[in-house]
């Protein structure tokens, strides 16, 4: 039996990739830092799996890791996607995103050489954030792809360029069968909520729901919508009677162009990664792109709303000090060389995570 280990397990990525890799009869270790609250949600199906063990480990203590893999020198793929993983986060925290999503990826590649572990394949969580301002041109269509020059825009992307750069060197330098994965946004109902996709979808959920409760609690009145400056309101329409209200959705640029993917299949293309005989770097990625505005379109249309533009506000706090305009992956290589390819539309994604979130 193939044995995996999974830095960033409790994560939206390192729970799909424990459903895939245990669908494949792997050992699983999924690796969480301790916490004083259960971060196990996205995760909970799994306990009790045979397969499936949970260890403690902080990817900024390398004993930690080292005492880990000792307990696995038998491990056949180690997985990094543990990360501080919100860019805006990183303009507060600099420092602390460094330490986890920089030099946290060296700490495993160091402990695998330190431990004579290169029997294991290793997965880094690169990102199309590290493209940053960047990207290719032809007469026709504007792009990122694997020869791409990286112009990182936050402290998150330059620990991702240091952590992909480290990688080529412990691949070339040590012969560890490394790849790194540079993945444009995936989302999904697992994503984290306070990332622009999920926080839509959320607040469209919460808000239906809202709305049918009041529907459900005046069920004998005539409710007439009024929107505020940060509300929108409730009223009956015959007495003007407050019936109720919810605070409009707060956002930031809404002109930013996003490649957007399902995680689901995105942690496919981390394994085929990690199943060919050379190590290399791929781009994953749909290859379409998308603005906020074009996700705001999608989602409101969902629960049959047009025009949402009455229930968002624009928020300069959710601004950045620097932004990445545009996002459009070029996938080629990956579908030559992997054979991945992406399954589910834009469309598809979007009405997933709406259907979610109606529901939960
Ligand atoms: P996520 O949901 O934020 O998950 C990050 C994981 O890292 C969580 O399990 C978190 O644990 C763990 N973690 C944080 N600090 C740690 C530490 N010091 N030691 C050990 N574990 C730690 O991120 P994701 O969306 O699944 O993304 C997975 C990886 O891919 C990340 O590296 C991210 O930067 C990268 N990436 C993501 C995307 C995307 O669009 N999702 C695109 C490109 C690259 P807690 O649960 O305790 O917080
Ligand atoms: O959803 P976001 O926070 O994702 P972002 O910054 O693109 O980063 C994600 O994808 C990267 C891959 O390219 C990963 F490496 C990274 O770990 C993470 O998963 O923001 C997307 C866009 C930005 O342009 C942001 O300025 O949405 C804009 N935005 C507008 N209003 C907002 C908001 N972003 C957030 N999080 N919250 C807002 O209210």
């Amino acid at each position: 039996m193939r044995k995996a280990i999974i830095f960033g397990v409790t994560g939206q990525d390192g729970s799909h990739l424990a459903d895939l890799l245990l669908e494949k009869q792997y050992k699983v270790i999924g690796v969480a830092r301790r916490s004083s609250v259960d971060t196990t949600e996205r995760i909970i199906h799994t306990s009790g799996h045979p397969n499936f063990m949970l260890a403690l480990c902080d990817i900024t203590d390398v004993s930690s890791i080292l005492q880990l893999l000792k307990e696995h020198d038998d491990v056949d793929e180690i997985y990094n996607l543990a990360a501080q993983s919100h860019v805006a986060v990183s303009f507060n925290q600099p420092g602390y995103t460094w330490d986890v999503t920089g030099k946290g990826c060296l700490n495993i590649l160091q402990s695998m050489v330190d431990l004579g572990l290169t029997q294991a394949r290793f997965y880094q969580a690169s990102s199309s954030e590290m493209f940053g301002k960047n990207y290719d041109e032809t007469e026709s269509e504007k792009y990122q792809n694997e020869e791409t020059k990286f112009l990182p825009q936050s402290p998150y992307a330059i620990a991702k360029c240091a952590a992909h750069y480290m990688v080529r060197l412990y691949r070339e330098g040590y012969g560890i069968h490394a790849s790194a994965g540079i993945l444009f946004n995936h989302e999904g109902p697992r994503r984290g909520e306070s990332f622009v996709t999920r926080k839509i979808t959320k607040w469209v959920g919460d808000f239906i729901k809202y709305k049918k409760s009041v529907r459900k609690e005046y069920t004998l009145k005539v409710i007439e919508t009024k929107f505020e400056e940060d509300r929108i309101v409730f009223e009956c329409a015959s007495t003007k009677e407050h019936l109720g209200s919810f605070p409009k959705l707060r956002l930031g640029n809404l002109e930013a162009f996003r490649d957007w993917g399902y995680a689901g299949d995105y942690v496919r293309g981390m394994w085929m990664m990690l199943q060919q005989d050379i190590p290399d770097d791929y781009v994953i990625c749909t290859g379409e792109t998308h603005t906020i505005k074009e996700f705001l379109d999608v989602a409101f249309n969902c629960v049959d709303i047009e025009d949402w533009s009455n229930f968002v506000v624009q928020d300069p706090q959710y601004y950045r000090p620097a932004e990445v305009d545009y996002l459009r992956g070029y996938n080629e290589k990956a579908k030559e060389k992997l054979g991945w390819r992406p399954e589910t539309s834009f469309e598809e994604l979007v009405k997933m995570m709406v259907d979610h979130d109606l529901k939960t």
